[in-house]
Parts: structure tokens; C-alpha cells; sequence
């Protein structure tokens, strides 16, 4: 069975009564431009969510992209859906906690990103007002996470295996390689060649058909440890077609959108690992079950990345130090993405490949508040009726 909500450590002391919920929109540029199958970055709009009660914040960070590419979600719908929904329903009334929230939101359908926002802001929140770390208010046990890197689909082959070699050589323990039709098997097999013995994977975000079956099947002499979501993004048939006909074990990201999607997935064996992304699931009430569920199936886990600030990796983090995530995180060092973090000390990933879960209040990173307000664009705030 899984643990109810309530039991998961998250519920607020007392009743607490939110004050004031507030979303700033701020660009950083990223160090380098990021492809995917679905299209080329080279910044990346960064929607923080603070949340203020008894005089102390909470922080959390909606995920969504600018353009509806990864999902069907933007930066806009989380803005629209926060202000016009979520946000009043959350001032509305004192909540007992998570399993609250949860359900205060649950009468609203869909847009997981902009509720994610809203409930990591929250369990930091909770997480400061008990003094305590995020990763001890979410049940976390370890203290450091192994991560890996997510590489981009490059110009040339040789721009990509000098990425390849330069993160192994600062620590990475896993190399995930996006792949798209046309960047594919050849490109993998010139990886693997040089690196023998590392863990690869491969992430295709949904840019294959269940036709294209045998020849995806030609990555299986790779000795990847897994393919991430090769088919399309609102799939589970066609994908459980798939990894029956391939070795290579199927990890999905887009496809499971909820705890609920990730039952069905695992009933249906759509794939054999799941990516977690609190964003992606609905935040942490969905997360949290998903979790349990992966433990009691003996389902690999492993946190996935959106290319977040600092704030976004520090619940990713805290989050990844719960005991069922059992491969390493695309949680990636700040300088890996940015020039300069939004938090402080900024992400650093060790020798060891490595990074140490923070144990101080709530993210245990200190907010960059000077360089927050320079790169901030908009600012919205919703405040208590009455307040
Ligand atoms: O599919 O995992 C993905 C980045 C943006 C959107 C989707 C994905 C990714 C990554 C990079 O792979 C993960 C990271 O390092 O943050
Ligand atoms: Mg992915």
C-alpha cells in the first residue's frame, strides 16, 4: 500500500495562513545553446514562485518552457492558471499542509508545472518555519546524490565527443546523449567506442514512431542503460509494443504525467525505469507516492532535469536524496548551465561525481536576492484578502 499523504512528513505545524504568493519572471542565458530533438535553446526563462507566511518565504521554480515543445504547458498558462486560479484558491483559507494543498488544487485539471511551483514553494516554506532541511521534511536519507550529464545534440560529432570527454573528466557518472532520427546510432556507437566502459543512455523526447522499432532495436548493441521516451509524449501501447521487441530497457519522462500514468505505465510495461520530474508530475504530492510506488515494484528512479536555476535544482537535489532513487540525476553542476546561479553557494559537482545534499533550513542555499532583482522582468504579486 502506499503511504497516505499525511504520513509523508510535509503537513505544516499548524494551520498556516498564506500571506502572499508572488511570480517573477528573470532570463538567463545559458553557457551554451541546448538541443534537443524538438528544437535549439540558448537562454532559459526562469519562472521562480515565492510564498510568504509569518514573515518567512518558501521558494520553488515552475519548470514549464517558454514554448509548449516538452509539454503543453508555458511560462504564460502556469502565469494565467497561478493568478486566476491556484493562487486564490491557496490564500482563500489556512492550510494543515501538503495533503491540503493538494487537494485545494485537485479540483482544477491539469497544468502540473504551475502546481508544482506552488507546492515546492510551499515545502520550503514548511521546511524553513520547522527548521528543518527539505530533504529531511521529504524523507530523504542520503547525503550526496550521484549525477550525471544531459548532452545536447551538437553541430558535429567531434564537438559532441569533446563534451563527452570533458564532463567525464569533471566527474559526471553517466552521459545521456540526446538523439533524434539522424543523430543516432552511428553517433552513439562513436561514443561507446571511446568510452567502454561508462554508463550511457539515450533520451529521443518522443521523436520516433513504434515503425521505427527495429531501428531503434540497433541501439541494443550499445549496452545503454537505458532509452528515454523514444516514442510520442501522451504514449504508453505503443511504447510497451516497443520494449518488447528491444533489449534496451525504455526509461519514460514525458509520458508520465502523474502518479496515476505511472501505475498504468508500470501495469502496462511501457517501460522498466522511471525519470522523475516533480515539475512534470504535479509537484511533490504526486512525486512523493511515485516514489513509494517505484520502491515497493523495485522500479529504477532517477531525478531528471528542466535546465532549472539553482532554485529547481535545490528541491531536485533534495528530492533525489530519498532512498528509491537509485541512478544518477541529470542535476547537473550550476556552471554547467549558467554563468552565474540564482542561489548561493552555487551546485558543484564533485570529483566523485557527486553533488552533497545542503542540510541548513528549507533549500540550504541562500537566495541571490541582488542578482534575482537585476535579471528580474515581472514581477506579479497576489496578496491575502484582507491582508
Ligand atoms: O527530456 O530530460 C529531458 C531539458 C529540458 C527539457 C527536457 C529534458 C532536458 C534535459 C536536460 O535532458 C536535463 C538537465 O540537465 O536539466
Ligand atoms: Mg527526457
Amino acid at each position: 500500500m502506499l503511504a497516505p499523504l499525511t504520513a509523508l512528513n510535509v503537513a505544516a505545524t499548524a494551520p498556516l495562513r498564506l500571506d502572499r504568493v508572488e511570480l517573477r519572471l528573470l532570463r538567463l542565458p545559458l553557457v551554451a545553446p541546448f538541443e534537443t530533438s524538438f528544437g535549439s535553446v540558448d537562454s532559459r526563462l526562469i519562472f521562480l514562485v515565492r510564498i510568504e507566511a509569518e514573515g518567512v518565504s518558501g521558494w520553488g521554480e515552475v519548470v514549464a518552457m517558454e514554448a509548449p515543445l516538452f509539454s503543453y504547458e508555458t511560462a504564460a498558462t502556469a502565469r494565467h492558471v497561478i493568478r486566476d486560479f491556484f493562487a486564490p484558491a491557496l490564500l482563500a483559507d489556512p492550510l494543515s499542509g501538503l495533503d491540503e494543498l493538494a487537494a485545494r488544487l485537485g479540483v482544477f485539471r491539469g497544468h502540473p508545472m504551475a502546481r508544482a511551483g506552488l507546492e515546492q514553494a510551499f515545502v520550503d516554506l514548511v521546511a524553513r518555519l520547522q527548521e528543518r532541511s527539505l530533504s529531511e521534511v521529504l524523507g530523504g536519507s542520503r547525503d550526496s546524490v550521484a549525477v550525471g550529464v544531459s548532452l545536447g545534440i551538437a553541430a558535429r560529432r567531434e564537438a559532441l565527443l569533446e563534451q563527452v570527454e570533458r564532463h567525464l573528466a569533471l566527474g559526471y557518472q553517466r552521459i545521456k546523449l540526446k538523439i533524434k532520427p539522424g543523430w543516432d546510432v552511428d553517433v552513439v556507437e562513436a561514443v561507446r567506442r571511446r568510452h567502454p566502459g561508462t554508463l550511457l543512455s539515450v533520451d529521443a523526447n518522443g521523436a520516433y514512431r513504434l515503425a521505427d522499432a527495429e531501428h531503434l532495436a540497433r541501439l541494443d548493441a550499445f549496452d545503454l542503460l537505458m532509452l528515454e521516451q523514444p516514442l510520442q509524449h501522451d504514449d504508453l501501447l505503443d511504447h510497451a509494443t516497443l520494449q518488447k521487441s528491444i533489449a534496451t530497457s525504455i526509461c519514460l519522462d514525458e509520458s508520465l504525467t502523474g502518479l496515476r500514468q505511472t501505475e498504468q505505465a508500470l501495469e502496462l510495461e511501457s517501460c522498466r525505469i522511471v525519470n522523475m520530474k516533480v515539475g512534470r508530475v504535479g509537484g511533490y504530492s504526486q512525486a512523493l507516492p511515485i516514489h513509494a510506488l517505484c520502491r515497493e515494484r523495485g522500479v529504477p528512479l532517477w531525478c531528471g532535469g528542466m535546465l532549472e536555476s539553482g532554485v529547481g535544482r535545490a528541491h531536485n537535489l533534495a528530492l533525489a536524496s530519498l532512498e528509491g532513487f537509485v541512478l544518477p540525476g541529470d542535476i547537473s553542476a550550476s556552471s554547467r548551465y549558467f554563468e552565474r546561479d540564482l542561489i548561493v553557494p552555487e551546485v558543484k559537482v564533485g570529483a566523485d561525481g557527486t553533488v552533497a545534499v545542503p542540510r541548513g533550513p528549507g533549500l540550504g542555499f541562500d537566495i541571490d536576492h541582488d542578482y534575482v532583482r537585476a535579471r528580474t522582468e515581472v514581477v506579479e504579486r497576489f496578496d491575502r484578502p484582507g491582508a
